[in-house]
């Protein structure tokens, strides 16, 4: 069995970050280790007065144990980091742990144009240097355009400029791109998966759901994961990410009260049977 270290906060109340991963890597039939950057009450979207513990000080000393015991893992997913210190130690856990490893990089900072709370300059400009290590990074059109210090575009665009932009992260990394988040139709959403080695891309688009909803980042990153070390191609697995992540949109939707997160667990039955497939 394929083992994955996850890299993310805990929110406790959220379904987001690591309440998302471990069920959903779990469910592709996968290994799921953790190393938690930190512990919130909550997420930090529309939530106010949330408690947060850093957790930077215990993150070298879990390393450090590992070291003792010579772990190491088929892949390397990072989520949410904490602050600019953690990268340092994550950049030195790609080195101690994941000499093998896929590394995978979710540079979650950014949705709809703008940073979320708590993130910073200095925090893109590290996160933009991390990316180096990656094997395949999964940025929304937002965090690219961080990444890439070029305005973000909300729509209007087109495959020329969503082509040039997956092929722009040449000058950062050598990483495959799955930009997340891609519409060049009204009623259609999906992803972008650019092929570094190739030089080439392969999109993959649903219906789109005009309601948006949060943790889908999370879900998708998870799932694309997941999928990849059940043995899923790149390609198949951004697919199946979309797939699953919309099913996860449409179980959410009937329960009107649910504002927080996506009931990612409903369609549990779903990707187990389409990773079967
Ligand atoms: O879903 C990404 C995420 C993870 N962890 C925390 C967050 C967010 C997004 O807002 O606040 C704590």
């Amino acid at each position: 069995m394929k083992k994955i270290l996850t890299i993310q906060d805990i929110s406790c109340i959220g379904q987001c970050s690591l309440t998302v991963a471990l069920p959903i890597i779990s469910a592709c039939g996968v290994e799921c280790c953790i190393m938690p950057t930190a512990v919130l009450s909550t997420h930090t979207y529309k939530f106010n007065n949330y408690t947060f513990l850093d957790l930077t000080n215990e993150m070298s000393k879990i390393a450090k144990h590992w070291q003792e015991q010579n772990f190491s893992f088929d892949s390397i997913y990072t989520g949410y980091i904490g602050s600019v210190e953690q990268i340092g130690i994550i950049d030195k856990m790609f080195a101690d742990f994941g000499k093998d490893a896929k590394i995978v990089i979710d540079p979650v900072m950014a949705d709809g144009g703008v940073l979320y709370t708590g993130f910073t300059p200095a925090f893109v400009k590290e996160m933009a240097k991390l990316i180096k290590k990656a094997d395949i990074i999964v940025p929304n059109l937002t965090e690219a355009s961080f990444l890439l210090d070029i305005p973000y575009v909300e729509k209007g665009y087109d495959r020329r400029y969503i082509e040039n932009l997956c092929r722009s992260f040449t000058k950062l990394t050598n990483a495959d791109v799955v930009l997340t988040g891609v519409s060049f139709e009204e009623d259609k959403l999906g992803v972008c998966v650019y092929n570094h080695a190739k030089d080439c891309v392969y999109y993959y688009f649903q219906n789109k759901i005009d309601i948006a909803m949060h943790g889908t980042g999370d879900v998708y990153a998870s799932c694309l994961v997941g999928s990849l070390m059940r043995g899923k191609s790149l390609n198949e697995s951004a697919s199946i990410a979309v797939d699953y992540t919309v099913e996860c949109i449409k179980q959410t939707i009937p329960d009107k009260s649910h504002w927080y997160g996506v009931e990612f667990e409903k369609a549990m039955p779903y990707l187990v049977e389409r990773l079967n497939k």
